[in-house]
C-alpha cells in the first residue's frame, strides 16, 4: 500500500496536539483543582499551548529533518518526565513541584514505601505523547528533504505563540486580576498559566530569591524592625516564670489533627491519654490552635516553633535556607545554660536537619544512630514511638539538666501501618483507606504517650520539667474528603477544610495546678515567646512574629501560610471570606484588614529569610548592624 505524503511539519503538529491534549487530561485525572466556571476551563484548556507552540517550534531552527524529529522526542520525554514527577509529587503533598524541593533528592530514597504505593502501571499514560510522536514517525510519510524554514515563516510562527500567551495572560488577569504579583497559592497558579509556565516562573521566583541574599544590605530590617517591635505582646505577671528553671520537652506530634481529640470512632474513643489532659489541672490545652506548615511539613513546624517566623512559600526552608544566620530558641536556651537536643530516630539529614539544626545552634541531635532500631520494634518508617519515647528517656536522664529536648514522633505518618498487635482498636470503614487506618495509629501514639509520662516520672524527670505537645501538620489531605465528609458527619467545604488545619497545643506544668482551656485562636508561630515567657526569659529584643498566648495583647489571629487566616470572628481561605461561627460567606471587604495584615507579615518573613536579614541584626543589644555592614565592604 503507498502511504500518503504528509506536510513537512506534520510532525511538528502531532507532537504539539499529543501534548497538549495528555496534559489537559491530566490535570482533571491528576490534580484536584476546582473549577469554577466556563471561563476558568477554557483558561485551563488553552494555557499548555503557549509554552508547547514555543518549545516544540524551537525545533524549526533545525536544518536537518532528522536533528528536528530527534529534537521533539526529546522534548516529549522531558515534558512527560516533568508532568509524571508532578503527579507522583501531588500524590504526596497535593502540591505542585517547585525549584527548592528538587534539592531535598535526599529525602525522596526515604519515601521509598510510600512512594512504592504511589506509582501504578496505568501511569504509562503520562508518556502517551511521547509514544504517540514515535509511532508517527515510523508509520507516517513526512517529507524529509532538507530543508531551511523561511524565517519569515518562523516569525509568524512566533509571533502566534506570542499571541497566544497572551491571550491566555489576558483572560487569567480577568478572572484573578494580579495573579502574578501577588499569588500565594500554587494551584491558582497552574489552572491559570499552566504547568510548564508556572515551572518557568518558578524558575524566576527562586533565582529572584537566591538574587535576594546577596543585594540585601540590612536596610530591608528597618521596616520589619519597626514592625516587630511594634506587634510585640508583653507577658503577664500570672504566667511569666511560671516553669523557670525546668527542663524543657518539647513533642512534635506526628499529623496529629484537634478532630480526633475528645471524639470517638465507631463507639471508640481514640485518644483517651490526650483527652484526659484537655481536663487536667496541670495542663493548659488550646483548642483553637492553628499548623502554619507550607510543603516542609514536619520541618516547617520546626522552623516555626525555633523561630517564630513563617516558612516559606516554595520548598522546605530547612532545605533553602540552612546556611542563614537564626536566633533560634534554643540559641536564647544555650545562652541561660540549657543543653539543647533533638530526638528522632530517622536517618540525619532528612529535611536536611542535620546541617539546619547546626543553624539553629541545637547542641546535639540524636538521630537513628542514637537507638537501638529492629525489625521487631520499627513498622513502615522507623522506630515505633512507645520503643521511641523508652529509649529517649534513657538518653534523656544522662543529660546535663536542665535540657531542652525537642522529641519528634514517627508512627503516626502516611501510609498510617500499625502491626496487628499494635493495634487496639479497630479500622474505621470508609472508602479511604488512609483514613481507615489513621484512627489506629493516632491511638497507639497517645498510648505511646501515656507511658513516655509514666517513664519520666520513673526516671525523676517529671516533676522538674514542662512538657509541650502539639500537631505538626494535617494528617488527613483534601484527597480523603469524602471519607472525612462521612466520619464528620458534614460537606468539607473550602471552609471546613481551612478548620481541619486545627492541632492540638498542650502545655503540661506538672503540679502548677493552673491549667485550663484556652480558647484563643494561635498558631505555631507562637510557641517560642509562650515558652520563653513561661521559663521567665525575655524576648523583648527577639525577632519574632508570634506573640505569647498567656499576653492580654495576643490577637486572635492565625495567618496560614497560603495567606489565608483565621480570627475568633472570620476564616478566610481560597479568597473566599466566612463569618467563622456559621461557615456562611461574606463580603470580603470583612476580611480585606486581616488579608492585608497576612500579607504584610508573610512579606516581612519571607524578607528576613530570603535576604538572610538577621545576619545585620544584633540579638543582644537589639541593634541593626546596618553601618557595620557597610563598612566591612
Ligand atoms: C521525617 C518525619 C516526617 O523525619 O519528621 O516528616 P513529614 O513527612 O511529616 O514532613
Ligand atoms: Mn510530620
Amino acid at each position: 500500500m503507498k502511504k500518503k505524503n504528509w506536510p513537512t511539519h506534520s510532525i511538528l503538529a502531532i507532537a504539539i496536539v499529543a501534548t497538549w491534549i495528555k496534559t489537559y487530561v491530566v490535570y482533571h485525572t491528576s490534580f484536584d483543582m476546582e473549577i469554577e466556571n466556563i471561563m476558568q476551563q477554557v483558561i485551563l484548556f488553552i494555557n499548555p499551548l503557549s509554552f508547547l507552540l514555543l518549545i516544540y517550534g524551537l525545533s524549526l531552527f533545525f536544518k536537518r529533518p532528522k536533528a528536528r524529529n530527534r529534537y521533539i522526542v526529546l522534548t516529549s520525554i522531558i515534558l512527560s518526565i516533568i508532568v509524571y514527577a508532578n503527579a507522583v509529587f501531588y500524590r504526596f503533598f497535593t502540591d505542585f513541584i517547585t525549584i527548592p524541593v528538587l534539592f531535598q533528592t535526599s529525602n525522596f530514597g526515604d519515601l521509598g514505601a510510600s512512594a512504592a504505593e504511589s506509582i501504578f502501571l496505568t501511569d504509562i499514560f503520562y508518556f502517551m505523547d511521547v509514544i504517540v510522536i514515535i509511532v508517527a514517525l515510523k508509520w507516517l510519510k513526512v517529507g524529509e528533504k532538507f530543508t531551511i524554514v523561511k524565517p519569515a515563516i518562523r516569525k509568524s510562527y512566533f509571533v502566534f505563540s506570542a499571541a497566544v500567551l497572551f491571550l491566555n495572560l489576558g483572560l487569567s488577569e480577568i478572572e484573578r486580576p494580579q495573579l502574578l504579583t501577588r499569588s500565594f497559592d500554587r494551584e491558582v497558579l497552574v489552572k491559570n498559566i499552566g504547568s510548564y509556565n508556572y515551572h518557568l516562573y518558578d524558575l524566576y521566583i527562586q533565582s529572584k530569591s537566591h538574587a535576594q541574599r546577596a543585594l540585601a544590605d540590612g536596610s530591608e530590617l528597618v521596616e520589619v524592625n519597626n514592625f516587630v517591635r511594634s506587634s510585640q505582646a508583653d507577658p503577664t505577671e500570672k504566667t511569666f516564670g511560671l516553669a523557670e528553671d525546668r527542663n524543657l520537652i518539647i513533642v512534635s506530634l506526628e499529623s496529629l489533627q484537634s478532630f480526633v481529640i475528645n471524639n470517638d470512632m465507631n463507639g471508640h474513643e481514640i485518644t483517651p491519654f490526650l483527652n484526659s489532659l484537655t481536663a487536667d489541672e496541670d495542663t493548659f490545652y488550646f483548642s483553637n490552635f492553628y499548623h502554619q506548615t507550607g510543603l516542609g511539613k514536619t520541618s516547617d513546624s520546626e522552623f516555626l516553633v525555633e523561630n517564630s517566623l513563617y516558612p516559606l512559600g516554595g520548598g522546605a526552608v530547612f532545605f533553602t535556607h540552612s546556611g542563614n544566620t537564626f536566633h533560634s530558641m534554643a540559641e536564647s536556651l544555650n545562652e541561660e545554660g540549657y543543653f539543647t537536643n533533638v530526638l528522632h530516630p530517622n536517618n540525619k539529614s532528612f529535611w536536611n536537619r542535620d546541617m539546619m539544626y547546626k543553624a539553629l545552634d541545637i547542641q546535639k541531635y540524636y538521630d537513628e544512630n542514637s537507638y537501638i532500631v529492629n525489625e521487631e520494634n520499627s513498622v513502615s518508617w522507623g522506630l515505633k514511638d512507645a520503643p521511641f519515647f523508652e529509649q529517649s528517656v534513657d538518653l534523656m536522664a544522662e543529660m546535663p539538666q536542665p535540657f531542652y529536648s525537642r522529641l519528634i514522633t514517627l508512627t503516626n505518618h502516611y501510609p498510617f501501618t500499625l502491626d496487628v498487635e499494635d493495634q487496639n482498636i479497630p479500622e474505621y470503614d470508609s472508602n479511604s483507606n488512609t483514613l481507615n487506618k489513621y484512627f489506629q495509629t493516632v491511638n497507639y501514639m497517645d498510648e505511646a504517650l501515656e507511658l513516655f509520662f509514666e517513664d519520666l516520672k520513673e526516671k525523676g524527670l517529671y516533676d522538674n520539667s514542662i512538657i509541650v505537645m502539639y500537631g505538626d501538620h494535617y494528617g488527613i489531605s483534601e484527597n480523603h474528603n469524602n471519607a472525612m465528609s462521612q466520619y464528620l458527619e458534614k460537606e468539607i467545604t473550602p471552609f471546613e477544610s481551612a478548620k481541619l488545619q486545627n492541632v492540638p497545643l498542650f502545655v503540661h506544668i506538672p503540679n502548677s495546678g493552673v491549667g485550663e482551656e484556652v480558647t484563643e485562636v494561635a498558631g505555631q508561630i507562637d510557641v517560642r515567646p509562650t515558652i520563653l515567657h513561661l521559663l521567665g526569659i525575655d524576648t523583648s529584643k527577639d525577632m519574632q512574629l508570634g506573640a505569647d498566648l498567656f499576653s492580654e495583647e495576643h490577637e486572635d489571629f492565625v495567618v496560614f501560610r497560603d495567606g489565608g487566616f483565621v480570627t475568633d470572628e472570620l476564616v478566610y481561605t481560597k479568597n473566599v471570606c466566612y463569618d467563622s461561627a456559621t461557615g456562611v460567606e461574606i463580603a470580603v471587604e470583612s476580611c480585606q484588614p486581616y488579608i492585608d495584615r497576612a500579607i504584610q507579615e508573610l512579606g516581612y518573613s519571607d524578607q528576613i529569610i530570603n535576604g538572610d536579614l538577621l545576619r545585620f541584626y544584633d540579638l543582644k543589644t537589639g541593634n541593626l548592624l546596618i553601618e557595620e555592614a557597610e563598612k566591612e565592604e
